[in-house]
């Protein structure tokens, strides 16, 4: 059996969001926990952006993107960004309701994965502004898996309008 912890690194790419709390906060300490991980190697750390909620009536998200690394197969990665999730205080309640800290695995590498449990690329990444902002930033040129476009191509079709990147004095 393979050891699913020795893989090739494979570089892989992470939406944060929270809006309960201290959203900031909890995805600063977040991306935290993604670079103190041995099996991660954080490569890039978006700028993060003030969103708009999409979903029921609820605060708005701070959201951002990062990439990593990963020695980790997609399920490990999942069951650890789970785990991160949980250690800031996520309960699980309505769908797309308010959380403290959600993580979302966007891709993995060129990988397209469609099991209950985990499907890449994410399958509503391609329209969500709040997602696609932050990661044109650190990945524009990445061709999604199942698309026949870049990130920067997908994003172009969007109104991101509800997307606004915190200003220096918020967040240096
Ligand atoms: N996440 C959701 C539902 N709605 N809205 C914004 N602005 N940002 C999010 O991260 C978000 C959302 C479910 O994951
Ligand atoms: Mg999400
Ligand atoms: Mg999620």
């Amino acid at each position: 059996m393979p050891n699913p912890q020795s893989l090739t690194p494979t570089l892989c790419a992470i939406a944060l969001g929270s809006n309960l709390g201290e959203p900031l906060a909890h995805v600063q300490g977040a991306v935290q926990c993604l670079d103190q991980t041995p099996t991660l190697a954080l490569q890039a750390c978006s700028r993060w952006y003030s969103t708009t909620a999409v979903g029921p009536p609820q605060p708005d998200y701070i959201n951002g993107c990062v990439l990593v690394h990963s020695q980790l197969a997609p399920l490990a990665l999942l069951d650890h960004l789970l785990a991160i999730e949980r250690q800031f205080g996520r309960i699980r309640r309505e769908r797309n309701g308010p959380r403290t800290l959600d993580l979302d695995l966007l891709l993995y590498g060129d990988q397209i994965i469609d099991l209950p449990r985990l499907q890449v690329p994410h399958p509503r990444m391609c329209d969500r502004p709040f997602v696609l902002v932050p990661l044109a930033e650190i990945a524009p040129d990445w061709h999604v898996p199942n698309t026949q476009h870049t990130v920067r191509q997908l994003l172009q079709t969007l109104d991101s309008a509800g997307v606004h990147r915190l200003t220096p004095e918020v967040c240096p």
